[in-house]
């Protein structure tokens, strides 16, 4: 190598999120953006690596669109390249917002052709749905011609450093040349570990996309010299979240508690969540009254928990909804259903507001239909088991080795540090199927149930139901 280069991996900006219906909130999401811009262009970096989700959402305003295209703006000026994938969020059937930026030689979508910076080649994977990873094809990377280092872009929940979609490894074996870097997004806290000898690095969220995302919120510095390759962490000063915990003792003075427990703390602009706990949950609280408190001291954004609510279902397992947020809720739930390519269409147009509801099944129709002629009906579609394997937490530190006995441990530690309730998602094992089985632990059975089905196999029929 000639000289250092010097690169800023950031990602999941979700540009348009108006957060809690906050319009300020919307603006703290591009300020954090604008924050990791600003920085590039002081560092003078060589480049600025954008992870996927770049927007909230696949249909962003054309405010969002504007803002967007500013900031990129102000890098192209200072002559740095943005580099970029496309992620869940803002994902869309065919062309991309990333290619009209690239069509305005604001940004490089990266994909399986190197791109080049000195001797570091860039490459990206555009975020994969859950179903399509079976059938994802290396074949078509390009190797590079004559490069120091490689480097990968993922928009991807990756395995082990989170309960993954995909697994490190399994990608990096896959690649036809060696990967030095990944540089990933769609989980939104910072991680960095190493798989063989290749650095594989979560740079995190730029602004807290909900409650649980406690940690301060950073960007990646990443500098790649003849020394060897170093991963820094940034701060990005972002607006306060806080918690005000008050347990209920006397139900006669609830509201004197909590009006105590809020003047002990400085709320003026802040995202504040009263969260109420005790072991009387028969007195009812007014939490209108509680967020008319929290505004009349200056509060931006106001809420209320209620943890008293938090009950055992018949599993013993706790409630995972949580209401405060119902947007947040459904934007959960409907991730933790897995949904196929179709099913989030099929959502997405539901949940359309400027769409007349007697337009809704023809709008179904003509897209799932136009989805269907895209499909490849040639290769078999491989049952893909959902293998949530939730470990029990263990005393793992995270200094300890990676690829060690329980990877996910350290997550699930994680998620349960920062959300009061676990979410757990339970995936109904297929058992009235009788060629699809889920878990691993169940091959047995599988390879048992194969030996005796009968030799004249039906040819498969495909419908619409075998696919959503
Ligand atoms: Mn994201």
């Amino acid at each position: 190598m000639d000289r250092e280069i010097k690169i800023i991996h950031t990602g999941d900006t979700h540009i348009g999120y108006r957060q809690y219906h906050s319009d300020v909130r919307r603006q703290d999401f591009l300020q954090a953006f604008s924050t990791v811009i600003d920085d590039a262009i002081k560092m003078k970096v060589d480049a600025v690596v954008h992870a996927g989700d770049l927007f909230d959402s696949r249909t962003p305003s054309l405010e969002d669109i504007l803002d967007t295209m500013k900031l990129f703006s102000r890098l192209k000026e200072a002559d740095i390249p943005l580099l970029a994938i496309v992620g869940n969020h803002e994902s869309k059937q065919s062309t991309q917002w990333l290619d009209l930026f690239e069509s305005m030689e604001l940004a490089i979508r990266l994909g399986t052709v190197p791109y080049m910076l000195e001797d570091v080649a860039f490459y990206g994977i555009d975020s994969v749905p859950r179903s399509k990873i079976p059938l994802f094809d290396f074949s078509t990377f390009k190797e590079p011609l004559d490069s120091s280092y490689n480097i990968l872009v993922m928009h991807q929940l990756m395995s082990p450093i989170t309960v993954g979609e995909w697994d490190c490894a399994s990608v990096i074996g896959s690649i036809p040349f060696h990967v030095d870097v990944m540089l990933l997004g769609d989980y939104h806290k910072c991680e960095k570990i190493t798989v063989g000898d290749t650095w594989v690095t979560y740079c995190g969220s730029t602004e807290r996309n909900s409650l649980a995302e406690e940690e301060k919120r950073s960007y990646n510095i990443v500098t790649i010299s003849e020394k060897g390759i170093d991963i820094s962490r940034k701060m990005i000063i972002t607006r306060e979240f806080l918690r005000i915990p008050v347990t209920i003792k006397d139900p006669a003075k609830i509201y004197e508690d909590i009006l105590s427990a809020v003047k002990e703390q400085d709320v003026k602009g802040k995202v504040v969540f009263v969260e109420i706990s005790g072991d009387d949950d028969s007195v009812s609280i007014s939490y209108a009254e509680i967020e008319e408190m929290l505004l009349s001291r200056n509060v931006l954004v106001p809420g209320v928990r209620d943890l008293r609510k938090v009950t055992e279902d018949l599993l013993g397992q706790s409630v995972s909804i949580s209401f405060y947020d119902p947007d947040e809720a459904i934007k959960n739930e409907i991730k933790n259903m897995h949904l196929s390519e179709g099913g989030l269409l099929m959502d997405e147009i539901v949940r359309d507001l400027s769409l007349p509801k007697t337009k809704v099944s023809d709008e179904t129709e003509n897209r799932l239909g136009n989805l269907l002629d895209k499909m490849d009906f040639s290769k078999p579609i491989p049952f893909e088991p959902v293998n949530e394997k939730i470990s029990l937490p263990s005393s793992e530190t995270e200094n300890e080795p990676i690829l060690s006995s329980s990877p996910e441990a350290n997550v699930i530690n994680e998620i349960e540090k920062s959300v009061i309730n676990v979410p757990e998602t339970k995936v109904l094992e297929p058992e009235k199927e009788q060629d699809t089985v889920g878990a691993e632990t169940q091959n047995e059975k599988h390879a048992e149930k194969k030996q005796k089905a009968p030799t004249h196999a039906k040819p498969k029929q495909y419908n619409l139901g075998d696919y959503f």
